[in-house]
């Protein structure tokens, strides 16, 4: 089964969404097997968006993830990864089509609400940056036969 890691950024836990957000994941089907409230140091906030390093808007990025508490996720499905970048929308959630979480929900790039991992290894990476194997739970719900043939 794919895990992928989620996050939910400073403006989406100040701004009350995290029920909202996690529901989608939810009712989508897909499984929370990891779920921790924390404030990021800027060690994980660098290490997290290390590909992004040289690029204009990264310190501000930095300093953004670090102002306040940040919901961080893993969820597993068939395709969870692609999946869930399509729950989430485009970047830019003045682009991101109505229906997505950024579409529905932000207006500002800066201010864009949530994290995805955009590919398998990105996903193995930020689950192994962000938690350790002991965090994560390995369960089915039981409506699984319900969700998937
Ligand atoms: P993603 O979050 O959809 O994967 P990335 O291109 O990986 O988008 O960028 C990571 C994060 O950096 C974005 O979610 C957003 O918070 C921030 N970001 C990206 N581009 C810009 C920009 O042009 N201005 C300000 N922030 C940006
Ligand atoms: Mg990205």
């Amino acid at each position: 089964m794919e895990r992928t890691f989620i996050a939910i950024k400073p403006d989406g836990v100040q701004r009350g969404l995290i029920g909202e957000i996690i529901r989608r994941f939810e009712t989508k089907g897909f499984t929370l097997v990891g779920l921790k409230l924390l404030n990021v140091s800027k060690e994980l906030a660098e290490a997290h968006y290390s590909v992004h390093k040289e690029r204009p808007f990264f310190p501000g990025l930095v300093e953004f993830i670090t102002s306040g508490p940040v919901v961080a996720m893993v969820w597993e499905g068939d395709g969870v990864i692609a999946g869930a970048r399509k729950l989430i929308g485009a970047t830019n959630p003045l682009n991101a089509e109505p229906g997505t979480i950024r579409g529905d929900l932000g207006a500002n790039i800066g201010r864009n609400i949530i994290h995805g991992s955009d590919a398998p290894e990105t996903a193995q990476y930020e689950i192994g940056l962000w938690f350790t194997e002991a965090e994560l739970v390995n369960w089915t719900p039981t409506l699984m036969p319900w969700v998937h043939e």
